[in-house]
């Protein structure tokens, strides 16, 4: 097997398990995120024939450009692109969010996102390759405080769909990856670093692993060439939905 996948926000979580999943049943990865020594680290761990590291912030166009323009020729031709990077900041109503965290969200989930499919789509197109974009349940499921984190995941996935519908007769297969609660540094960095509000939502709840994302992964990258999962939803069991809110008096 010689493919190659580009994982954006390999530095930790679901990204870096998808790294090593995917290097480990043979895929060379471009691993990617702003941590360089965390990348150098999965460089060192599993190999430079394996791992690539591409150190840039996804918003910033030129930097990005700069290092998918330098990568080794074995690492060159990418056919699988997973768009994983991504975060939320924040978990105030609407009326008491802040405005930059907003944009912040905006410009990572959802601009740099569209930003980098764009660029890779010829390539995609031409090796009959694959996209897969890790949205979440917060596109499917409206939640208090969820407001814009889940507005750019509705986004992804929507955009994935969309994607399937213009690269139709490509070959190229395009997937919507809905996780809920997986335990990675995504609440710390939420929160600002809130080690308490971490145990809070993971403690004793058995949520998923960035590992079982990771195995959701390589199975849909796997898959034969006439198959597409077009979405797929996971929770942990200790997750499921709530019901509406009522306002009285
Ligand atoms: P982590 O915080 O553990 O990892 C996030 C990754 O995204 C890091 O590698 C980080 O790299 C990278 N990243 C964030 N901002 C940027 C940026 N500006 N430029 C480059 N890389 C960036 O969180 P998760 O692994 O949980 O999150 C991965 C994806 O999964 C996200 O899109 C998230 O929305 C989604 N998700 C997470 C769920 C969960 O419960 N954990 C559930 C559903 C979806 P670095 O900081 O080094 O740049
Ligand atoms: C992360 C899952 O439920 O915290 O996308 O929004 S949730």
């Amino acid at each position: 097997m010689n493919r190659t996948a580009l994982v954006t926000g390999a530095t930790a979580g679901i990204g870096e398990a998808c790294v090593r999943n995917l290097a480990a049943a043979g895929w060379r990865c471009v691993a990617t995120g702003r941590r360089a020594e965390r990348l150098e680290a999965l460089v060192a761990e599993l190999g430079s024939d394996k791992v690539h590291a591409a150190v840039f912030d996804v918003r910033d166009e030129a930097a990005r450009d700069d290092a998918l323009g330098n990568l080794p020729d074995s690492f060159a031709g990418i056919d699988l692109l997973l768009n994983n990077a991504g975060l939320a900041l924040g978990t105030s109503p609407a009326q008491e969010a802040s405005l930059a965290d907003w944009t912040t969200m905006i410009e990572t989930n959802v601009t740099a996102l569209v930003s980098l499919t764009h660029k890779l789509l010829p390539a995609l197109i031409e090796r009959k390759g694959a996209v897969i974009n890790i949205s979440s349940v917060a596109a499917n499921y409206p939640y208090s405080g969820g407001n814009v984190y889940g507005g750019t995941k509705a986004f992804v996935r929507q955009f994935a769909l969309g994607l399937r519908s213009d690269l139709h007769g490509t070959g190229v297969r395009v997937t919507s990856i809905e996780p809920g609660m997986v335990e990675t540094e995504f609440t710390l960095v939420r929160t600002g670093g809130n080690k308490e509000a971490h145990e809070r939502l993971y403690g004793g709840a058995q949520p998923m692993t960035a590992g079982d994302i990771a195995d959701t992964v390589r199975w849909v990258a796997e898959l034969p060439p006439h198959l597409n999962i077009n979405t797929l939803e996971l929770m942990p069991v200790s997750q499921s939905y709530a019901g509406f809110q009522v306002a009285r008096g």
